[in-house]
């Protein structure tokens, strides 16, 4: 039969963005792999993303759509037609905007795909024409990024490119093994040239075990290290005082500030030997090039800001910037923000301002009966929050409620999918076209469709399309294709404006913003006065610092990825399952010691807030007083079928108002039969 083979992008949100091609044979896809000339897949695919194609061709996939057929949440469906799904929804959407007003009406999505077009295009244009409530969508970096951006501005940072250059590398909160795997063979590239590589987690993560070095902080208490290392860096006169005086403000008041704190009293703060501390710092400064490489693990706390501008401002202290791949790495917001799908949200189609609501507060959002209007109707696409949102027992009780009228787009019967009045059947990337942006690499990446839709699914935009027909909505900007819309965000975008045929023919493309291979050695940072803003500020976790909170709930947990799971996609996949069947709670010996708690036993991990049940995992890769309960898992993975988020917190950091989820105190204790 004729083979053919497609270009594709992984969609999933990971900062790789793997180059896919895909083999076709008549009008099946029959194998997926990495593009193996792209310089960051090199050829392979994760674990997650290999079999593909099982999730393409899975058995249970939503193929056409369906409405709710008995109680909120208990599964029964019947299959209904395309044209009776969306004259529902249409109708129940219009309902609720002509009682309440279209700010009862919340738009909830995140990055189940990075697609720039099926992100938040079309379903924009209708959630703004029926003046919906505005999604605050923060739930994953900003609280870093508001961080680094305080110290060197928008940048594209250390290109992943020149990492193997770095001989000193700093893994900050970052377990790229499970969660970069081809950003993580740059710094083996790297160790292969004689880098050591030191990492910064409470967890002993796949990262920390094969690194030279483990530092184990408490949760949220970084900012401390980070101090603790420049000032043992100024006390041995390593930072590099011409650059800094050349290209960074605020060196004196740094050095007024270290000159506060030493070193024992940041060890004390964070927990980790203060010798330890000095020493890496004096390292990470006389080794050259010197890398930091932040992760979003270590931004899960009310401090994070304040933690990453300091963290960002060690390589600016030493000077790391002048060589190649030395520096800060984070998240490359200069190449990852060059083309942007924004102007196609079509705000000017709003009929006036409308309020926010922040994505990591949809528990309170659909329980708060004083907001006013209430959240009447939901519509749901890329994102699965009765998994992946804080402060579960408020998001599920939100979802029960009988006068919310719940719209969801799925690939699968996830747990937000089980609480909905219609459900629309989505495509999956080899279904549907698209552009998909980096945000760990300078690539973007084009997707084409190599088969078919399955069954009835639809793309996101036609969906959106099709029920902006529904509502009545006549303007063009509804009718735009596919095709249409990725043409006009790139010719919007200078760094690849003119090279869209360039894009579509070898998959895709690398991102210039000019700055070359030492983005800052003579500063030009992304900053108001184009310098680095050297900063030492340490601002406590909200609940790991609070001693009165620990009388009650003495342990801290955090509530990292898995590795074969990506969030809570891939957790019914049977392969990706039969790996990772249940969710573990790693609990350090001491801890379980104290409560009586054997390795394999069922435990209650709870708080105010709520509790969950899983198998203890009695090891020292958690860190004495710190629990580990990896994240991802569907509820019915769990004994009492609810999952760690249930102790999570709605809380929002101050700047970039992201959630806290590894900002939280509980206490566990053995699960009895009697109370499962
Ligand atoms: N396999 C897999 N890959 C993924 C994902 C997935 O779910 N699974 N998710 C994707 C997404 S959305 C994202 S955002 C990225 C996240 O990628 P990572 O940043 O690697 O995410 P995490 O696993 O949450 O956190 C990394 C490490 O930070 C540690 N950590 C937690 N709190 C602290 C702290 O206070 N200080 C320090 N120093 N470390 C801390 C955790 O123990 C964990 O080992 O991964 C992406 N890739
Ligand atoms: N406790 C705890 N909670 C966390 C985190 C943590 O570290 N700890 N991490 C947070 C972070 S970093 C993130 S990014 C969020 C992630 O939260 P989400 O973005 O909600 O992530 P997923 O769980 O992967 O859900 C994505 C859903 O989109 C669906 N999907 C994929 N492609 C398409 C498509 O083309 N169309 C439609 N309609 N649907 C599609 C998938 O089937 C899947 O169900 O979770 C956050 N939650
Ligand atoms: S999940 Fe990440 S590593 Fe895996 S294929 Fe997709 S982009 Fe690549
Ligand atoms: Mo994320």
């Amino acid at each position: 039969m004729a083979q053919r083979v497609v270009h594709a992008a992984c969609p999933h949100d990971c900062p790789d963005t793997c180059a896919m091609l895909v083999t076709v044979e008549g009008e099946r896809a029959t194998a997926v792999a990495g593009d193996p000339e792209h310089p960051i897949t090199a050829g392979f695919l994760c674990g997650k993303v290999s079999n593909y194609l099982d999730r393409v061709y899975a058995e249970d996939r939503i193929l056409h759509p369906l409405a709710r057929d008995g109680a909120k949440g208990d599964g029964r469906f019947r299959q209904v037609s395309w044209d009776e799904a969306l004259d529902r929804v249409a109708e129940g959407l219009l309902r609720v905007r002509d009682e309440h007003g279209g700010e009862a009406i919340l738009p909830y999505s995140y990055a189940g795909t990075q697609g720039l077009i099926q992100g938040n295009t079309m379903s924009a244009r209708v959630m703004n024409a029926l003046g919906a409530t505005s999604l605050e969508r923060t739930i994953c970096a900003t609280a870093g990024i508001a961080g680094v951006v305080g110290t060197h501005g928008i940048s594209p940072e250390v290109d992943p490119e020149e990492w193997p250059h770095a001989r000193y590398v700093l893994v900050w909160g970052w377990n790229p093994m499970s969660t970069a795997p081809h950003l993580w063979r740059k710094l083996l590239d790297a160790r292969r040239a004689g880098a050591r590589l030191v990492v910064v987690d409470p967890f002993r993560s796949r990262t920390a075990r094969v690194a030279d070095e483990h530092l184990r902080p408490l949760p949220g208490t970084d900012a401390a290290l980070a101090i603790g290392m420049m000032r043992a860096v100024v006390d041995a006169g390593l930072q590099d005082e011409d650059w800094c005086r050349e290209h960074a403000d605020g060196y004196d008041d740094l050095l007024g500030v270290l000159a506060e704190h030493p070193v024992e009293r940041c060890a004390e703060i964070c927990g980790v030997d203060p010798d330890t501390i000095a020493r890496v710092g004096r390292e990470f400064a006389a080794t050259r090039p010197s890398l930091v490489r932040l992760g979003v693990g270590a931004q899960r706390h009310l401090g994070a800001p304040a933690a990453y501008s300091t963290i960002a401002s060690l390589p600016a202290l030493t000077g790391a910037w002048r060589d190649r791949g030395g520096g800060c790495s984070y998240i490359p917001t200069a190449t990852a923000a060059a083309v942007s799908s924004h102007p196609l949200e079509r705000i000017d189609l709003l009929p006036g301002p409308v309020r926010t609501v922040n994505m990591a507060q949809l528990g309170d959002a659909l329980t708060d009966e004083a907001l006013a209007p209430p959240i009447r109707a939901l519509v749901c696409w890329n994102s699965n929050p009765a998994s992946i949102a804080p402060d579960q027992t408020r998001v599920l009780a939100g979802l029960r409620r009988d006068d919310l009228f719940t719209v969801v787009l799925e690939q699968f019967m996830t747990d937000t999918a089980l609480h909905a009045d219609v459900i629309l059947p989505a495509t999956t990337q080899l279904e549907h076209e698209d552009v998909v942006f980096s945000w760990g690499h300078h690539y973007l990446t084009w997707s084409s469709p190599a088969i078919e839709p399955r069954g009835e699914a639809l793309p996101n935009t036609e969906a959106f399309r099709r029920l902006a027909e529904r509502l009545g909505l006549d303007d063009p900007a509804f009718r735009e294709t596919d095709r249409e819309l990725i043409d006009s965000m790139l010719a919007s975008s200078p760094p690849v404006a003119g090279r869209a045929d360039e894009l579509r023919e070898r998959g895709w493309i690398k991102i210039d913003v000019g700055k070359g291979s030492t983005p800052h050695a003579e500063g030009g940072f992304g900053t108001a006065s184009g310098r680095a803003l050297l900063q030492a500020r340490y601002e406590p976790p909200a609940e790991v610092a609070d001693a009165e909170l620990a009388d009650r709930f003495p342990l801290a947990l955090v509530t990292p990825k898995t590795h074969l799971f990506l969030n809570s996609t891939f957790a019914n996949q049977a392969r990706q399952h039969s790996a990772q069947p249940e969710p573990p709670l790693f609990v350090h010996p001491d801890d379980a010691a104290a409560r009586g708690i054997a390795d394999g036993a069922l435990v209650r991990v709870y708080n105010d807030r709520g509790e969950f049940t899983c198998a203890a995992h009695v090891s020292d890769d958690a860190r004495p007083g710190v629990l580990v309960a990896p994240m991802g898992w569907w509820n019915r993975d769990y004994a009492a079928g609810m999952s760690s988020q249930a102790t999570t917190s709605q809380r929002l950091t101050e700047l970039g108002h992201a959630p806290i989820f590894n900002d939280n105190r509980v206490e566990m204790a053995a699960a009895h039969p009697s109370r499962p």
